[in-house]
């Protein structure tokens, strides 16, 4: 059985200050994250996790493989420990402001520029009504990019969509900070997205 730890930060908490506060980053990862990683061990072991020896990404492909009793269970804390790894993967104190490559020339065909993009997603993200995400995704079976949004931790491989980027919009992401004000943790963050990542990933797929 696949045992899940909770990744390292590919930085420390404090270097993506100003945008996104060290004490938030700190009880978002050791606490936050560290929960979804216990109640995804946990949930697989009360469901002999032995069946399913395959990495979450692809259980959560598949959810009704899993017995109807850890189904839900698998889907939240499942869906919190990948989103979470990559959330910080798609952060970084040293971004480029864009993508470029590939990337930027997909998003310019589907959003017409990267400004609109940011304009659509970002509305996207506000928008999203209680806890939930908000995404960038490859669309395998179109073979072209999208903005959606999921509920809660609803991640996007349960409705087989490749995750490229994610912003965790509860409000443990940004209450400390920003307290009700999501429309400015939203504008903040794009100052830290890691597009290089992104773009290697959406290269990796597309081609
Ligand atoms: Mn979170």
């Amino acid at each position: 059985m696949v045992h899940y730890e909770l990744p390292r930060l590919p930085y420390e908490y404090d270097e993506l200050e100003p945008f996104i506060d060290v004490e938030t980053m700190k009880i978002h990862h050791q606490k936050h994250h560290q929960a979804y990683v216990d109640g995804l061990n946990k949930s697989l072991g009360e469901i002999g996790g032995t069946s399913h020896p395959q990495y979450i990404s692809s259980i959560l492909s598949d959810l009704k493989s899993i017995p109807e009793s850890g189904r839900n269970a698998i889907n939240f804390f499942g869906g919190g420990f990948e989103n979470h790894r990559l959330f910080w993967e798609t952060m970084t104190p040293n971004g480029d402001e864009k993508p470029a490559g590939e990337l930027e020339d997909s998003i310019d065909v589907y959003f017409d520029d990267f400004e609109n993009f940011k304009k659509i997603f970002s509305e996207k993200a506000i928008s999203i009504q209680g806890s939930g995400w908000c995404w960038l995704v490859f669309n395998a079976t179109y073979h072209k990019i999208e903005i959606i949004t999921t509920k809660n931790q609803d991640s996007p491989w349960t409705v087989q969509k490749y995750p490229l980027l994610g912003l965790d919009v509860w409000e443990h992401a940004y209450y400390l900070k920003y307290q009700n004000k999501r429309p400015d943790y939203v504008k903040a963050w794009w100052n830290v997205v890691n597009w290089d990542y992104v773009g290697n990933r959406f290269t990796d797929l597309a081609s």
